[in-house]
């Protein structure tokens, strides 16, 4: 890197808090809670997981300073989508396993798990992770999205450990990749492969979390760049006054980016997919949702909006999600020759294998929308609900609807659209504070876990809505997220997705307001993240954490 900008100079000096259990480096005292369960399916969960099923949950307390422990060599990857706060995750493992002993070493593998298989690493030095202290985005080792799951890879990825001498490995992902954790470690151990598995939770879409895991990290930084992008776009809509604006955001599955923006901006429209599901809404019913706001809007004289739409809304519209399963199955069962076709051979052949009401709903969507939604899954088996363009859908649906009010003599508004997604501009921002301190404190934990001689673990740090100094530092089984799940049409293991809770406190504020939103202009305006100056505009909290933890 030859020029880097005046921020990141300045941003390289910020020192990370960290909590006090930390303070006297990564070698901690551990106290033990009872053995753990599954959220589900413990029987099954319990069979796939017999060395590592049942841990108990650990709380850190700070260790003596001088205790001095072997030095080790530690493997870290970053895996899944980029989220703001992953070189400070690196950041803290680095420092912390220094802690431990000052010739501990960390390789980076590179490229996500991949790099892990096919022994792609580096040795991750003093200047090199000083370089990207603070900074945004995964471009110090690369990501990626293989799926660790054959023994094959489990072997190589044991055997490229062993040549380097790692006995140690750390996964930064989201739950998918946090499963791929849970695996490896569970193999690891019952193969007697000396290597420790931990993971931290990573991911924007903020659906990693439970009672223990309080938030995914860059959470709160790509929803503060979104609500940056949102307000200055409500301020835009009230300037103008003459257009509405369809904004999709990130998330593809649960609706808590859409959410927070919505409690950071107060938009006149957000819909949140869970609820859609939950009230069994359909198509229609959301399209009518919008255009109300718009009739009722227009009758106030104004004829412009902003409307926040969850990218993983599709699957969560119930005639749609059936629709989706039908194409999954169809398309696996079309084998190789099918996978080689492109989006609108998929969607031919699929068209004469669905069921009558999936037919029809098929028919009804927009050619592009049908296309997007036989085009190829990650591999993981999702759909790509980043490639779905349900903004523009919504938009031009809307509109055709107000068109045909007008006709009726219902509507006498002016309706111009604009839309948007926003998803790739918040992953790789420069973390805020909280992230920027929330993830040096996972890292740095994760190798007080590997210190305590832990496998199988989430580093976890808990209590963030409260200053640093009480931040709780300790470790979960993973097995305790597990459930099973129907994926690539057979039951797997998978770490349970934190959906939006309907009656959680966030949803329910935001349910007392929205109708007053809808109506009214009552933006607000949240500007963009700062790093430097007061403590009331820098070390922020999302909203929804602090609704759920007031
Ligand atoms: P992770 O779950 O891996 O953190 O990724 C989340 C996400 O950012 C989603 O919000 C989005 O749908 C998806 O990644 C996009 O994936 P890709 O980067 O492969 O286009």
């Amino acid at each position: 890197m030859s020029e880097i900008s005046a921020l990141q100079k300045a941003r390289a000096a910020y020192r990370p808090k960290l909590p006090a259990a930390l303070a006297n480096g990564a070698f901690v005292k551990v106290s033990e809670g009872e053995a753990t369960k599954s959220v589900a399916d413990c029987d099954k969960i319990s069979q796939l997981f017999p060395k590592t099923y049942g841990s108990p949950v650990l709380t850190f307390a700070k260790g003596d300073a001088k205790a001095a422990a072997p030095a080790i060599n530690v493997g870290v990857i970053l895996s899944g989508g980029q989220a703001p706060g992953g070189h400070n995750v690196i950041a803290g493992l680095f420092d912390g396993i220094k802690s431990l002993n000052k010739d501990s070493r960390l390789f980076g593998f590179k490229k996500g798990p991949d790099g892990l298989v096919k022994n792609e690493v580096m040795e991750l030095t003093a200047d090199f992770v000083d370089s990207y202290r603070n900074t945004g985005g995964f471009d110090m080792i690369g990501s990626g999205r293989t799926k660790l799951e054959t023994v094959e890879q489990f072997e190589l990825a044991a055997e490229n450990c062993k040549n380097l001498g790692i006995t140690a490995l750390v996964i930064i992902g989201g739950d998918d990749s946090n499963t791929n954790a849970c695996v490896l470690a569970e193999y690891f151990k019952a193969n007697d492969k000396g290597i420790q598995v931990v993971g931290c939770p990573k991911t924007i879409d903020g659906d990693l979390k439970n009672e223990w895991i309080e938030a995914s990290f860059g959470f709160d930084t790509a929803c503060r760049v979104y609500s940056e992008l949102i307000g200055n776009l409500c301020r835009d809509a009230n300037s103008a006054k003459k257009y509405w604006h369809f904004v999709k955001l990130m998330g593809r599955s649960a609706s808590h980016i859409a959410l927070e923006c919505a409690l950071q901006v107060h938009p006149n429209v957000a819909i949140i997919s869970e609820e859609v599901a939950a009230k069994r809404m359909t198509l229609d019913d959301i399209v009518a949702q919008i255009a109300r706001a718009v009739v009722a809007r227009a009758e106030n004289g104004n004829n412009f909006g902003i409307v926040l739409i969850p990218e993983g809304l599709v699957e969560f519209i119930p005639e749609i999600k059936a629709l989706i399963a039908e194409l999954n199955d169809i398309l696996a069962a079309g084998g190789a020759e099918v996978e080689a076709l492109d989006a609108v051979g998929k969607a031919n052949f699929a068209q004469s294998k669905l069921s009558a009401a999936s037919a029809a709903v098929f028919r009804s969507l927009p050619e592009g929308i049908r296309k997007q939604l036989c085009n190829d899954r990650d591999p993981h088996g999702n759909v790509q609900v980043s490639l779905i363009e349900t903004e523009k859908m919504l938009a031009e649906m809307v509109g055709t609807r107000l068109k045909a009010m007008k006709a009726a003599g219902t509507y006498r508004g002016k309706f111009g659209k604009q839309t948007h997604f926003f998803g790739y501009e918040g992953r790789c921002a420069a973390p805020s504070n909280y992230d920027a301190d929330y993830c040096y404190s996972l890292g740095f934990n994760a190798a007080a876990l590997i210190g305590a001689g832990r496998t199988g673990y989430m580093s976890s740090v808990r209590n963030t809505i409260k200053p640093a100094d009480q931040w709780i530092a300790g470790g979960i089984p993973i097995t305790m997220m597990m459930n099973l799940e129907h994926r690539h049409g057979a039951d797997k293991p998978v770490i349970r997705k934190a959906l939006v809770e309907l009656d959680g406190a966030p949803f329910k504020f935001f349910e007392s307001v929205r109708e007053k939103w809808a109506v009214e202009t009552d933006y607000v305006y949240p500007g963009p993240i700062q790093y430097f100056g007061p403590s009331e505009v820098c070390d922020l909290v999302t909203k929804t954490l602090a609704l759920e933890k007031n």
